[in-house]
């Protein structure tokens, strides 16, 4: 059968993925949003539903203070034993943790620290004993791939931290995944940044920690030197087989770009499924690219969501620490209590959102507002972002654009509504949003903005696109109903 590429779509990015009772699970980095790292289910790895999120309480989660794009970094899924762990690193207090369960859908535990530094952290398992390796400076101060072993218990440190891969030569050395495959022992690994340089390399050895050599046809997978095509920056990957086939695959980052010929994306790193083999004890993966399909063994078809709307609960964010009880969802109704934090602010406004996860569509969504603003927010950071809103002030109610490009912010306001409701429409393509707000027969037409303004090469960091509902000012009250974002 024939898949397409991204297999998950939108800003789900760094995945790391493993087999559970016939069953594959993926987790992907989450940043300054709560709650942290999304967590995914498939039996074919085309197909991939989100079942929830692995941290989901504040004690899991310190987000205070966290910058746009700082937070929770890369995490990396295992199975071992029966027990399900995630490992990642909170770059904002600077700790490498994992948490555990045994249960998939019920709740993880609290953090259990290791005290190696760096970031990408991951582990790997044989004959009851635990290693985690991450990016970083050894014991020794040697910085590259460094490992150690662990009480799987306590998370403490059972022998240094050790430097056992230096990598292939590129900038940033980070996300080890290590694998026994027949003799060899494979570490994986991305260099070249997360940009248009990235790439997959890996290094093999008979043992544990020493001798790593590289790949002589390293990097094995990189779009680093295809000009003029979509997709980019593949790199950051993990390995994986699909016992009922013998295949094997990476699943892995890539973003798309707006257009073949334009470098800009806003959609956030993506999650993409490349197929390898093994030549010679070595992992390729096809020329070295990575395609925007594939034809692989198996039934199955792939299905893409479509339409998403409040019901996709697993789906919503916060930013931060979010206080929860301004956020309150009867039916389809979602009713949202402003606060003194604005989305200007590196803190938690009120703000609940859902990733854009493809280019062309139309977002539609009936708003009231009372005592302040309330909208739907472009939002790829606080200086980055296309707000549309209602905003009531003095018994009057006036629909309002706002673009915030950086240093320069452009308003524009509708002439006063009749009422306090109206209904709002955000048609996209790959290159605008389309604006407008219609009350009754009356549509007002705000223009359009461009969607490379909020794309990362103009914003920077690591996140993408977020459709943001959200009300600001102290008492503001925001009505949201009848939601949807549908893609063509
Ligand atoms: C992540 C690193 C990377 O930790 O970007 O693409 C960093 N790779 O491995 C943030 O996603």
């Amino acid at each position: 059968m024939i898949y397409k590429n991204p297999v998950i779509r939108g800003f789900y990015p760094d995945p790391s993925v493993c087999e559970a009772n016939g069953r594959f699970y993926l987790v992907t980095s989450s940043f300054q949003y709560f709650p942290g790292v999304p967590l995914f289910e498939s039996t074919d790895l085309v197909n991939w539903k989100q079942i929830g999120h692995v941290l989901t309480r504040r004690s899991q989660l310190p987000l205070k203070g966290a910058l746009s794009s700082a937070g929770i970094f890369a995490p990396t899924i295992r199975y071992n034993d029966g027990t399900f762990y995630m490992v990642t690193t909170n770059t904002t207090t600077g700790r490498n943790f994992y948490v555990t369960t045994n249960d998939i859908s019920g709740s993880w535990s609290d953090p259990i620290e290791v005290e190696q530094d760096g970031i990408d952290p991951s582990l790997y398992f044989e004959d009851g004993k635990a290693y985690f390796m991450s990016n970083g400076s050894d014991d020794f101060g040697d910085y590259g791939i460094t490992q150690c072993m662990i009480d799987i218990k306590t998370g403490r440190k059972l022998t240094k931290s050790r430097t056992i891969w230096h990598g292939s030569g590129g900038r940033y050395l980070e996300s080890p995944h290590l694998y026994k495959i027949g003799d060899w022992y494979l570490l994986t690994a991305a260099e070249g940044g997360t940009e248009y340089g990235h790439m997959i390399t890996c290094a093999r050895s008979k043992s544990l920690w020493e001798g790593f050599e590289g790949c002589p046809q390293n990097p094995i997978l990189t779009n680093r030197d295809l000009g003029g095509f979509q997709i980019q920056g593949v790199g950051h990957g993990d390995l994986v087989r699909k016992p009922q086939t013998g295949e094997w695959f990476f699943l892995h980052l890539g973003f798309r770009q707006i257009d073949q010929w334009l470098p800009f994306h806003h959609l956030g790193r993506e999650t993409f499924l490349t197929p390898v083999s093994f030549e010679e004890d070595w992992p390729v993966c096809g020329d070295g690219t990575c395609h925007e399909q594939y034809e692989i063994q198996g039934e199955f078809s792939q299905q893409e969501q479509k339409v998403f709307t409040l019901k996709d609960r697993e789906r919503w964010i916060y930013l931060r620490e979010p206080e929860l009880s301004r956020y309150e969802l009867w039916g389809g109704t979602l009713r949202l209590t402003g606060c003194e934090e604005t989305l200007d602010g590196k803190g938690s406004p009120t703000f609940t959102g859902i990733r854009q996860t493809d280019f062309c569509g139309e977002l539609k969504c009936r708003i009231s507002a009372e005592n302040g603003e309330a909208g739907v927010t472009v939002y790829m950071d606080e200086d980055h972002r296309y707000d549309l809103a209602l905003v009531n002030e003095n018994g009057q109610t006036r629909a309002q654009l706002r673009l915030v490009i950086g240093d320069a912010r452009y308003v524009r306001d509708s002439v006063p509504l009749s009422g306090n409701s109206a209904e709002i429409s955000i048609k996209m393509n790959n290159f605008v949003y389309d604006f407008s707000v219609k009350e009754g027969d009356e549509t007002y037409s705000f223009g359009f903005a461009h969607t490379r303004y909020v794309s990362t090469e103009v914003a920077c960091g690591f996140t993408g696109a977020i459709f943001g509902l959200y009300a600001q000012a102290e008492g503001a009250k925001g009505e949201f109903s009848e939601f949807s974002v549908t893609y063509e």
